[in-house]
Protein backbone atom coordinates (compact mmCIF):
# COMPACT_ATOMS: atom_id res chain seq x y z
CA UNK A 1 0.00 0.00 0.00
CA UNK A 2 1.30 3.64 -0.83
CA UNK A 3 1.89 5.58 1.86
CA UNK A 4 2.32 8.77 -0.54
CA UNK A 5 -0.33 11.77 0.61
CA UNK A 6 -2.04 13.19 -2.79
CA UNK A 7 -2.43 16.29 -1.18
CA UNK A 8 1.45 16.74 -0.63
CA UNK A 9 3.74 17.87 -3.04
CA UNK A 10 6.26 15.23 -4.70
CA UNK A 11 9.49 15.50 -2.61
CA UNK A 12 11.28 15.24 -6.29
CA UNK A 13 10.58 15.87 -9.56
CA UNK A 14 9.53 18.78 -11.17
CA UNK A 15 7.01 21.40 -10.32
CA UNK A 16 4.44 22.43 -12.50
CA UNK A 17 3.04 26.14 -11.30
CA UNK A 18 -0.64 26.98 -12.98
CA UNK A 19 0.10 29.72 -15.50
CA UNK A 20 -1.17 32.74 -14.19
CA UNK A 21 -0.68 35.87 -15.78
CA UNK A 22 -0.63 39.12 -13.79
CA UNK A 23 -3.39 41.17 -15.23
CA UNK A 24 -3.84 44.45 -13.76
CA UNK A 25 -6.54 47.32 -14.78
CA UNK A 26 -5.13 50.18 -16.44
CA UNK A 27 -5.26 53.24 -13.45
CA UNK A 28 -8.40 55.60 -14.45
CA UNK A 29 -8.00 59.62 -14.43
CA UNK A 30 -11.11 61.69 -13.67
CA UNK A 31 -11.77 65.13 -16.11
CA UNK A 32 -12.45 67.92 -14.04
CA UNK A 33 -14.25 71.14 -15.30
CA UNK A 34 -13.23 73.96 -13.23
CA UNK A 35 -15.36 76.96 -12.25
CA UNK A 36 -14.37 80.98 -13.79
CA UNK A 37 -16.72 84.26 -14.21
CA UNK A 38 -16.16 84.95 -17.54
CA UNK A 39 -17.29 81.73 -19.51
CA UNK A 40 -20.85 81.65 -20.80
CA UNK A 41 -23.00 78.86 -19.27
CA UNK A 42 -24.52 77.76 -22.46
CA UNK A 43 -20.94 77.28 -23.79
CA UNK A 44 -19.95 74.88 -20.85
CA UNK A 45 -23.21 72.92 -21.62
CA UNK A 46 -22.00 72.85 -25.07
CA UNK A 47 -18.57 71.29 -24.42
CA UNK A 48 -20.17 68.69 -22.20
CA UNK A 49 -22.46 67.51 -24.84
CA UNK A 50 -20.34 67.84 -27.25
CA UNK A 51 -16.93 66.07 -26.04
CA UNK A 52 -18.88 64.09 -23.33
CA UNK A 53 -21.81 62.96 -25.13
CA UNK A 54 -24.03 64.33 -22.54
CA UNK A 55 -27.76 64.75 -23.08
CA UNK A 56 -28.69 68.30 -22.33
CA UNK A 57 -29.84 67.90 -19.01
CA UNK A 58 -27.35 65.62 -17.43
CA UNK A 59 -24.77 68.57 -19.50
CA UNK A 60 -27.07 71.50 -17.32
CA UNK A 61 -26.76 69.61 -14.50
CA UNK A 62 -22.77 69.27 -14.59
CA UNK A 63 -22.60 72.96 -15.52
CA UNK A 64 -24.49 74.02 -12.90
CA UNK A 65 -22.78 71.96 -10.11
CA UNK A 66 -19.21 73.26 -11.42
CA UNK A 67 -20.58 77.00 -11.22
CA UNK A 68 -21.68 76.71 -7.53
CA UNK A 69 -19.02 74.59 -6.31
CA UNK A 70 -16.24 75.34 -8.01
CA UNK A 71 -15.04 71.99 -9.76
CA UNK A 72 -16.42 69.26 -11.55
CA UNK A 73 -16.20 65.66 -13.06
CA UNK A 74 -17.36 65.23 -16.32
CA UNK A 75 -15.90 61.59 -16.47
CA UNK A 76 -13.57 58.70 -15.76
CA UNK A 77 -11.54 57.39 -18.37
CA UNK A 78 -8.01 55.65 -18.98
CA UNK A 79 -4.74 58.12 -19.06
CA UNK A 80 -4.92 58.60 -23.22
CA UNK A 81 -8.29 59.26 -23.75
CA UNK A 82 -8.46 61.80 -20.53
CA UNK A 83 -5.70 63.56 -21.81
CA UNK A 84 -6.83 63.73 -25.30
CA UNK A 85 -9.96 65.51 -23.75
CA UNK A 86 -8.58 68.00 -21.56
CA UNK A 87 -7.13 68.61 -25.08
CA UNK A 88 -10.25 68.97 -26.88
CA UNK A 89 -11.98 71.59 -24.36
CA UNK A 90 -8.60 73.82 -23.50
CA UNK A 91 -8.06 73.77 -27.69
CA UNK A 92 -12.28 74.36 -28.19
CA UNK A 93 -12.30 77.43 -25.50
CA UNK A 94 -9.05 79.25 -26.57
CA UNK A 95 -10.42 79.04 -29.96
CA UNK A 96 -13.89 81.01 -28.86
CA UNK A 97 -11.57 82.98 -26.50
CA UNK A 98 -13.13 81.82 -23.58
CA UNK A 99 -11.06 81.22 -19.90
CA UNK A 100 -12.85 77.78 -19.10
CA UNK A 101 -9.99 75.58 -17.11
CA UNK A 102 -10.39 71.58 -17.75
CA UNK A 103 -7.61 69.34 -16.25
CA UNK A 104 -7.33 65.89 -14.84
CA UNK A 105 -6.45 63.59 -12.10
CA UNK A 106 -5.98 60.08 -10.89
CA UNK A 107 -9.37 58.69 -9.45
N1 LIG B 1 -19.46 80.77 -13.80
C1 LIG B 1 -19.78 80.92 -15.20
C2 LIG B 1 -20.78 82.06 -15.39
O1 LIG B 1 -21.36 82.52 -14.44
C3 LIG B 1 -20.34 79.64 -15.78
C4 LIG B 1 -19.38 78.49 -15.75
C5 LIG B 1 -19.81 77.24 -15.36
C6 LIG B 1 -18.06 78.67 -16.14
C7 LIG B 1 -18.95 76.15 -15.32
C8 LIG B 1 -17.16 77.56 -16.11
O2 LIG B 1 -16.77 75.26 -15.74
C9 LIG B 1 -17.62 76.33 -15.72
N2 LIG B 1 -20.95 82.50 -16.63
Amino acid sequence: MSTQDPNRRQESGPTVEEARPKLKRPPMFKVLLLNDDYTPMEFVVQVLETFFAMPRDKATHIMLHVHTRGVGVCGVFTRDIAETKVSQVTDYSRQHQHPLMCTMEEA
